[in-house]
């Protein structure tokens, strides 16, 4: 039997036989296919489905970067009750990163083989403007090549308004002091009775979505997410990602979906228990099957431990992020994974789940493959 066929009978014998069909045209999937997926116990044919698509777009390549975070402030005035992270100035570990400081910790890392700064914070609205140009200039002076990923969309409506000037004003300046793309947090869930009952101060799913075609049109790649696993039903999970789908095929920015798994330590949800591996490993590939027009889908390891990510190459995923050195955000909310793990880690990771290691930068030209690909490691570096 073909591959092929054995796909076909494994989803018919799931029920979920005209999905395959769909998959297999490279039709598009509907919100009800969505729901579909979410709702059936057949999470193997579903990560067939999705593992199919990834072999289709990506071969056997998965990518990981080198790449350092720096959570400049942990002052937030969002109370976000899935975070762990934010604080009031004065209170008991609350900090603000001088550009100066941030630039340390770039320079800390000058020996390690860094392609990529990931730079997300809280929102506070007394850091002025000039702060984040300065943040930007800094980083940058202290290592030249580097790509700055930086600013959330819920960042960037802050900034904006400190800066008070228009959207596309702001962009070109935070370009011009060295902002390379956006990462793809603050999406959470757009559902608007999540919104309320989750995080009511912070900018709702549509102007987030609208944020991010500003950015798009400013020729800015960003990345895009879905906290999932706390209080959102398949419904809303299925309309966020239609929602991005949507954008997408009008900007086709976004680079990269993540889903982010909910860590339910030292916040206001942490009666609930948090996604399962198994929860993990069918969001990554709901995420593939339905964004059919996102050319990544990233397993974030930090968030779900190696060995899930790992799997998850094989659910639909085709990236698992970084080395990521010092993150904040996770580790506050109870994430047990390490801070750093060596690029040779990463590349042994990939290699043991069946897959061929790609190093990539942030916008995936190829820096090292291990198929030989004439990569641009040094151009990379210097
Ligand atoms: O927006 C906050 C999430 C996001 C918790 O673009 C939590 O490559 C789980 O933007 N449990 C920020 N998640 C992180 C982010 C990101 C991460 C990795 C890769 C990329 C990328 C972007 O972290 C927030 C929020 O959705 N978050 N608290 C928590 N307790």
């Amino acid at each position: 039997m073909t591959d092929v066929a054995r796909l076909r009978r494994q989803a018919d014998e799931a029920g979920l036989g005209p999905i395959a069909a769909k998959v297999l045209a490279g039709e598009r999937l509907s919100r009800d296919d969505g729901l579909a997926l979410y709702r059936t116990p057949h999470l193997h044919a579903v990560g067939a489905l999705a593992n199919h698509v990834r072999e289709k777009l990506h071969g056997d390549r998965a990518y990981f970067n080198v790449n350092q975070h720096v959570n400049y402030t942990n002052y937030c005035n969002k109370f976000c009750r899935f975070c762990s992270f934010d604080r009031l100035p004065g209170q008991e570990g609350a900090y603000l990163m001088t550009p100066e400081e941030a630039a340390a910790k770039i320079r800390e890392q000058l020996d390690e083989p860094v392609t990529e700064v990931h730079m997300v914070a809280g929102v506070w609205p007394k850091i002025p403007y000039e702060y984040y140009l300065d943040l930007l200039r800094a980083v940058k002076a202290a290592r030249p090549a580097i790509h700055v990923k930086a600013f959330t969309m819920v960042e960037l409506d802050q900034i904006q308004k400190v800066a008070k000037k228009p959207m596309p004003e702001v962009l070109e300046e935070l370009k011009e002091a060295g902002l390379g793309s956006c990462p793809g947090g603050g999406a959470e869930v757009f559902a608007e009775r999540i919104h309320r009952e989750g995080y009511h101060l912070k900018i709702t799913g549509d102007e987030w979505l609208a944020i991010a075609r500003q950015v798009h049109a400013a020729r800015l790649r960003s990345n895009c997410t879905m906290l999932h696993g706390h209080v959102e039903t398949a419904e809303e999970r299925v309309d966020h990602l239609d929602r991005l789908r949507t954008l997408q095929d009008v900007t086709g920015g976004f680079q990269t979906y993540i889903p982010l798994s909910f860590h339910p330590e030292n916040n206001e949800w942490s009666h609930l228990p948090g996604p399962t591996a198994l929860d993990e490993l069918r969001e990554i590939a709901v995420g593939r099957l339905m964004l059919d027009n996102v050319p990544h889908v990233k397993a974030y390891w930090i968030l779900m431990e190696l060995g899930v990510a790992q799997a998850c190459l094989s659910f639909g995923a085709d990236d698992v992020d970084g080395t990521v050195v010092e993150e904040r955000i996770y580790h506050d909310a109870g994430a047990t994974t390490p801070q750093k793990t060596q690029r040779e880690e990463l590349i042994q990771a990939i290699r043991d789940a069946g897959r061929i290691p790609v190093e990539r930068n942030t916008l995936y030209d190829v820096v090292w493959s291990e198929e030989g690909e004439p990569g641009n490691r040094e151009a990379a570096l210097t």
